[in-house]
């Protein structure tokens, strides 16, 4: 697929997606969107790949679903066309981890595009928000459910009830963002925590993956189930037997990813 919207290119073994829609401040087209499902399954497929980033430009990660598009939708074209569910999830699909490295406005759909990632590190002039009240409609991309689990009812509830944003440290403090860094180091930063993922053991890293998703999806004890069943899985893979040697002879572990 050729991209219009975004590229796609591989530093090491990460593979960095950049949204790229400077004048509509990467609002999410459908056409967006579309190439970002492609791009994420390319990733996903490519065996040098170990780990994926998403960011978007300095002023803005995504102001949201594009506005113009969504106006044209009544409730039939909506639902026949799937909005949203058709190829907005694929980074929340994807089993390789994804990283979100938001500068600027994260709204909207901007925001819930970042949250369907593993995690989010912020730029300091990072802003969330779902400002979808102020327009008259609701979070359609999962807003109002994973703002809740990120930060807790009563925030979730505060900025989705009244649009209003939230700035880069109060994101990390409320546990919406891992953490912040300065502007200028996001990408290289969000790449480099990439690439230490992507070089280790890819089984235990996508185990690990799943496991902590588990933990938004099930109980406690269900979850401590699935835990102790792949921490047993491991114990048949080659870099379980690799990384407890190379930490026995004090030495680097030689990863084979199986
Ligand atoms: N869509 C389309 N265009 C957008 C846009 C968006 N979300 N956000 C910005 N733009 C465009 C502006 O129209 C403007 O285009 P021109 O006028 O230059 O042609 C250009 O980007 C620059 O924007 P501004 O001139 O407004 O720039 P400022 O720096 O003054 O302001 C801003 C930046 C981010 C504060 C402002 O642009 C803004 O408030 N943008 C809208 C933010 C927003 O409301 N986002 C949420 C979108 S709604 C649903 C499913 C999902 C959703 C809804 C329904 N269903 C299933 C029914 C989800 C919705 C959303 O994400």
């Amino acid at each position: 697929m050729t991209y219009q919207n975004l590229t796609l290119e591989t530093r090491g073994n990460v593979a960095l997606i950049t949204l790229n829609r400077p004048k509509a401040l990467n609002a999410l087209s459908s056409a967006l969107m579309d190439e970002l499902t492609d791009a994420v399954r390319a990733a996903e497929a490519d065996d040098g790949v170990g780990a994926m980033v998403i960011t978007g430009s300095d002023k803005a990660f995504a102001a949201g679903a594009d506005i113009g598009e969504l106006k044209a939708h009544d409730f039939a074209r909506a639902y026949v066309e799937n909005l949203i569910s058709r190829n907005w999830e694929e980074p929340a699909r994807a089993r390789k981890p994804v990283i979100a490295a938001v500068a600027g406005y994260a709204l909207g759909g901007g925001c819930e595009l970042a949250m369907m990632c593993d995690f989010i590190i912020a730029a300091d002039n990072a802003k969330f928000g779902q400002p979808e009240i102020r327009i008259g409609v609701v979070p359609g991309a999962g807003g109002t459910q994973r703002l809740t689990r990120f930060v807790g009812k009563s925030k979730a509830m505060e900025m989705c009830l009244t649009g209003r944003m939230m700035d880069a440290g109060e994101a990390e403090r409320a546990g919406l963002a891992s953490r912040v860094v300065p502007l200028a180091d996001l990408v290289d930063e969000a790449v480099k925590t990439a690439q230490a993922i992507a070089e280790l053991s890819r089984p235990a890293v996508m185990a690990t993956k799943e496991l902590v998703n588990t933990a938004y999806e099930t109980t406690l004890s269900e979850g401590i189930r699935a835990e102790r069943r792949l921490f047993h899985a491991m114990f048949s893979t080659a870099d379980k037997d690799e990384g407890m040697a190379a930490f026995l002879e004090k030495r680097e572990p030689d990863w084979k990813h199986r």
